[in-house]
């Protein structure tokens, strides 16, 4: 776990940690998921996800989440036994309609199909629609990256986060990913969201009882809050003022509009007030090197290591570099969560 930044702000002195094998960690999601009712298929790939996240220590995409599926599973807006269904509509565009179902059976459906289209066209695109998305974006980039491909992947939420000069929430916290491949190593990718941090950074927060840092939200009165739960039910705000705006509002449409899908507006308006995790679309686009290059492709892809060193080099850190670190030490020894977390997601199942 990194001693700086909003990691090491959730710990305390006054917690206390339990260990958790991998292997533990996916037993207790299937258990969960599978007590509130969700079919087998989608208990696998979720379980995947979460355990992806709790591996890879992004604690709100963790173990946490099983709280927020749990609900979302309760209150009956996601389609527990939804069965994805994968339109092939031109040369290089599928979609894949979730059936109202979690976001990961979709995508696994969809990737197959997304790869051999990229191959063959130089790019393609692939559009999920009618999905329930709760998760980080970076497993979907590194499985299209694990195929020699470059990835771009997007999607809404609710909306709980203000344009940048308004106060009233409006966009999601709408992730951006981005994935390059790297031969012999593990890809170079990105995973954002386009607010400040993403809403369950401060759900962690608030659950810690520990203040957030001035810029990631105002409170309902549009003032400026270091205060989670004012600032849950205010609003967040976006990361580089006009800049995360205005790449918000990209997702908004792309992953939105453009497929056919809901905004962050009209999602957390069809949750009307259930609390569940946000329903509608998400863009993923695969690219070709060789495409452009030909048999050049692997020539031009290894000037891309020049980048990276030249970044590395002047002690600068890759995004993602702490993620795989995160991952080695956690195969080797599993990984920690309070016992407090453990306690509220075992609850689950009483
Ligand atoms: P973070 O601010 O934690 O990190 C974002 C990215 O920046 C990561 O790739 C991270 O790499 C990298 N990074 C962080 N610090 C540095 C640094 N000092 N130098 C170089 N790179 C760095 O992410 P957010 O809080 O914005 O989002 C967290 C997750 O929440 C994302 O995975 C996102 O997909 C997910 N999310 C999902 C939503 C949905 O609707 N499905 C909505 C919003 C967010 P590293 O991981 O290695 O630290
Ligand atoms: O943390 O902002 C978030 C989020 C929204 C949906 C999934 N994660």
């Amino acid at each position: 776990m990194q001693a700086d930044g909003k990691f090491a702000e959730r710990r305390s002195m006054n917690d206390e940690y339990i260990r958790l094998s991998l292997d533990e960690v996916a037993a207790l999601s299937r258990d969960i998921l599978s007590h509130h009712g969700l079919a087998p298929q989608h208990v696998e790939a979720v379980t995947a996800t979460i355990v992806a996240g709790e591996r890879d220590e992004c604690a709100s995409h963790g173990i946490y989440r099983l709280l927020v599926c749990a609900n979302t599973l309760k209150t009956g807006k996601v389609v527990k036994d939804a069965v994805p269904v994968v339109h092939d509509i031109a040369p290089a565009l599928l979609r894949v309609d979730a059936g109202g179902g979690f976001a990961q059976a979709a995508f696994a459906r969809g990737l197959p199909m997304l790869v051999d289209k990229a191959r063959t066209n130089g790019i393609a695109a692939l559009g999920i629609n009618h999905c329930v998305h709760f998760a980080a974006l970076w497993p979907e980039v590194e499985a299209v990256a694990a195929a020699g491909l470059v990835a771009f992947a997007c999607t809404p939420s609710h909306a709980w986060v203000a344009p940048a000069g308004g106060t009233k929430p409006l966009f999601g916290t709408n992730p951006i990913a981005f994935g390059w491949p790297r031969p012999g190593a593990y890809p170079y990718v990105f995973d954002f969201a386009t607010s400040a941090v993403a809403r369950g950074e401060i759900e962690l927060h608030r659950r810690a009882g520990k203040p957030i840092p001035e810029g990631w939200g105002i409170d309902a009165a549009g003032r400026p809050t270091t205060d989670a739960r004012a600032a849950l039910d205010g609003a967040m705000l976006t990361f580089g003022g006009h800049k995360g705006s205005a790449l918000a509002t990209m997702v908004e449409l792309i992953a939105g509009p453009l497929i056919g899908d809901l905004t962050s507006a009209e999602s957390i308006a069809l949750d009307d007030g259930a609390g569940s995790s946000p329903i509608g679309g998400e863009f993923i686009l695969a690219i070709d090197p060789a495409g452009f290059l030909g048999a050049e492709a692997a020539q031009h892809i290894e000037r891309a290591e020049a980048v990276f060193d030249a970044i590395v080099g002047q002690g600068a850190r890759l995004p993602s570099l702490r993620r795989f670190d995160a991952r080695a030490r956690s195969l080797a020894n599993g990984v920690q969560v309070t016992r407090r977390l453990y306690e509220d997601v075992q609850a689950l199942l009483g």
